[in-house]
């Protein structure tokens, strides 16, 4: 068996604390699994590698509960300290195919791909799954470009492993994925932004559905 299912990419939610208390940020990420979310990536870019760890440990006391996968982004090191299920590696962080050696077989890793070239190379080092954007223009504090729809698509075709659309996606605009075979969708605001992000969660997760009727 794989280290990750298809069905397990489905609502995959990338958390951002920006501007709300812990409290706040441990709700809203617990309220969204309960909704539906069905893997999380905790993705900091200000804290300090003690603040990344401890935030990391009480995320995965949460997904642990509810058997949800935590991701972690950018950094091998927090992610095997914690024992959390993967980390997420972009073009700019360690080669998975580094990560890979350094962190065993037992790890989910997930490589950013914005390319066919990318997606092979990072299959062929050992990546599970791909994430592929921006699809859309982001709002949330990001390096990236926008990644066309035929692109994805052609990612999608190209390597064995699931692939996720990221970028500005909410459920009234992702029906332009209609027909894309990825596995999943990936958003930030769409539900660390929402009043109810456990209504929001659920609410992807039918507009997700809905796409592949
Ligand atoms: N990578 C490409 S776009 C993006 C990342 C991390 C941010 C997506 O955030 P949002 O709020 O869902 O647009
Ligand atoms: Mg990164």
């Amino acid at each position: 068996m794989g280290r990750i299912d298809r069905e397990q990419l489905k609502l995959y939610l990338v958390t951002d604390s920006t501007g709300m208390d812990e409290e706040t940020f441990l709700r809203k990420t617990e309220a969204a699994i309960r909704g539906g979310a069905t893997i999380v990536q905790i993705r900091e870019k200000e804290k300090s590698t003690r603040e990344y760890m401890e935030l990391a440990g009480k995320v995965h006391e949460i997904t642990a509960r509810y058997k949800v996968p935590l991701i972690v982004d950018d950094r091998i090191d927090v992610a095997m300290a914690i024992g959390a299920e993967g980390v997420h590696l972009g073009q700019s962080d360690m080669p998975v195919s580094v990560a890979r050696r350094i962190v065993g077989g037992k790890m989910i890793i997930g490589a950013t791909t914005k390319t066919v070239q990318q997606a092979k190379e990072a299959y062929e080092s050992g990546a599970d799954y791909l994430g592929v954007g921006a699809i859309y223009p982001t709002t949330t504090k990001v390096k990236t470009v926008l990644t066309s729809v035929d692109t994805l698509r052609s990612i999608c075709e190209a390597v064995p492993i699931p692939a996720n659309a990221i970028g500005g996606l909410n459920k009234d605009n992702i029906q332009i994925l209609k027909g894309v075979p990825i596995a999943g969708i990936c958003v930030v605001s769409a539900i660390m932004k929402a009043e109810d992000p456990e209504k929001a969660a659920a609410e992807l997760v039918a507009a997700f559905e809905e796409l592949n009727h």
